[in-house]
């Protein structure tokens, strides 16, 4: 089977609120859809994204630059995989490059596995099974956080991330315990800082949160500071997580080599798709650490269930406005779609109305 045509089409997705973080806002979730179309007429859907609207139209002609080095090739996506990364050696893949990669990725891989007839995670040797999962969310104040927990509880999930990050640890402080109150001690609660703080801010704001009862603390500081992040994880007692900025599997050997954190979350495009999240898989059972996941929650679904050290599916739904198939929660746990390859199909009139030109 080999692949003959590669079709993007960007959109700005919408969300049900606006995601804001301490480093930026996303109210349109800018998307590349990608469809790939092979000579046996299986066809592969998966999507990437951005996340500023400027970027768009990069990311959209990344993955059209490296769909024309593929199409032609066999379907047999570990091997398209090894020759973009021998083609693009010179030039490298990082940035947005990487995300095209990843995006392509999971597209050749959903169309391998709906050759076979198989959700991929069957394909790939392992058995669906629902998920722990968590709501997450944006930057609220205490007032506005009670809202969202008690959504969290009722629509059935086992825990909630809200952003941090407030100018004053005050405010940081007055949205955890609002949540906290309201979410009760049995639904989780994380925070995400997404690398707003230095590392003395840093280091006194998650020692002082020592005591909170979080289920982790995400990206105090820059993401790259990897030092910086070994640092704050030896000194703090509550689980320190990064890992939606390893950008390929190698960063995240670099990671644990440094034991900046401890748990790791790789998002299942920038870590190089499905290809590299199995190589990421590989490290974190070796170096036993807990993996969750980024966005991405279809192709996260299927690729948690083959990975042997899973923890947490976060519930970002970045395509849920345009998806055909309802997320499936139950009991805190959400069920992988059991539909061939990743489960993507579109709400064709949702993205003709959201789509980019
Ligand atoms: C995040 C970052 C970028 C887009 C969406 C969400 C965030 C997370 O850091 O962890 O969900
Ligand atoms: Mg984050």
């Amino acid at each position: 089977m080999k692949i003959i045509s590669i079709r993007t089409t960007p959109v700005l997705a919408p969300l049900q609120r606006p995601v804001r973080t301490a480093s930026g806002a996303i109210n349109q979730f800018p998307l590349v859809l990608i469809d790939v179309s092979t000579d046996a007429g299986v066809e592969g859907r998966a999507y990437a994204q951005v996340y500023l609207p400027e970027l768009l139209p990069a990311l959209n002609q990344a993955i059209i630059s490296l769909a024309d080095m593929v199409t032609g090739l066999p379907l047999a996506p570990r091997d398209v995989h090894a020759h973009l990364l021998r083609r693009c050696r010179l030039f490298g893949m990082k940035g947005l490059l990487g995300v095209a990669l990843g995006g392509l990725d999971m597209a050749l891989w959903d169309a391998w596995a709906r050759a076979r007839g198989e959700p991929l995670a069957r394909a790939l040797g392992a058995e669906l099974r629902p998920l722990r999962a968590y709501y997450s969310v944006g930057m609220y104040d205490a007032k506005a956080v009670e809202a969202i927990a008690e959504e969290t509880l009722e629509a059935g999930y086992a825990g909630l991330k809200i952003k941090v990050g407030f100018p004053d640890f005050a405010e940081d402080l007055a949205a955890i315990r609002a949540a906290k109150r309201a979410l009760g001690d049995a639904t989780a609660l994380m925070i995400d800082y997404n690398q707003s703080l230095s590392l003395p801010e840093a280091m006194a704001r998650c020692k002082a949160l020592d005591d909170e009862g979080l289920e982790w603390i995400e990206e105090p500081v820059l993401a790259d500071d990897l030092e910086g992040c070994a640092r704050i994880a030896d000194a703090v007692a509550t689980p320190i997580q990064i890992g939606e900025n390893f950008h390929g599997s190698f960063e995240m050997r670099a990671a644990i080599a440094t034991r900046a954190s401890d748990l790791v979350m790789p998002d299942a495009q920038f870590i190089h798709g499905v290809t590299g999240w199995l190589e990421a898989a590989a490290l974190a059972r070796a170096a036993g650490l807990p993996m969750s996941s980024h966005t991405f929650v279809e192709a996260s679904a299927q690729l948690l269930c083959a990975t042997p050290t899973a923890h947490w599916i976060e519930v970002l739904d970045a395509a849920g406005g345009l998806r055909q198939a309802p997320l499936q929660l139950k009991d805190g746990m959400l069920m992988p779609w059991d539909t061939p390859g990743i489960g993507l199909a579109w709400r064709e009139d949702m993205v003709a109305r959201h789509r980019v030109t």
